[in-house]
């Protein structure tokens, strides 16, 4: 059997992380592991459609974002989350409810401009032109991780290796 947890990736729009996250889980199922992939196109289509974007709104999105991972990583799944999650406040409020050593903080850096530059869904433009308020990077702000437990540069690595390094790191801790 494996570990169970949840690994939390954070980062810009645009910096990576669900493309990460879908190799890495990849990477686990064909290892055979069982795992869950939280992303926007499950949760903030569904459990979460009634937030938007304010501050507020954000907290509440990553608080029940928590709130599944930990029943999912209860009942002996590695869960992957692909989120934004911009406030270090929250982050650590997901840490502190998980068991200890079960959550891990991936902080997927890449910077801004390279995030806008790729811009796959033209939001970085529309938020710079002022047609959407509050983006984040822009007129939102983003709290780097503080002590995070992997940094993936992935403006220096491609995706494939991001997820190499994450897997070998779940070895290392033992969680597979
Ligand atoms: C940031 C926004 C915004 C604003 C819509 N700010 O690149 P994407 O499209 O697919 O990822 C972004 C996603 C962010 O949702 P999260 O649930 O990850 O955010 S948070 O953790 O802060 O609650 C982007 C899109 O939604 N999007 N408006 N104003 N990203």
């Amino acid at each position: 059997g494996h570990h169970s947890g949840v690994i939390w990736f954070t980062g810009l729009s645009g910096s990576g992380k669900s493309s990460i996250a879908n190799e890495l889980n990849h990477l686990l199922h064909e290892r055979g592991i069982h795992t869950y992939l939280l992303d926007g196109d499950n949760i903030r289509h569904g459990l979460n459609a009634d937030l938007g974007f304010s501050e507020e709104e954000r907290k509440e999105n990553i608080r029940r974002i928590g709130e599944v991972s930990k029943l999912f990583a209860d009942s002996g799944t590695i869960v992957l989350t692909a989120f934004i999650s911009p406030f270090q406040e929250d982050r650590d409020r997901v840490r502190a409810s998980l068991p200890e050593g079960d959550f891990l903080e991936v902080y997927v850096d890449c910077p801004i401009l390279e995030c806008e530059s790729r811009d796959p869904k033209g939001l970085y433009k529309k938020a710079r032109q002022g047609q959407i308020k509050g983006f984040t990077g822009i007129d939102s702000p983003y709290e780097a991780p503080k002590h995070p437990d992997v940094i993936l540069e992935s403006h220096q690595m491609d995706i494939k290796s991001c997820a190499e390094k994450l897997l070998i790191l779940l070895e290392d801790k033992g969680w597979i």
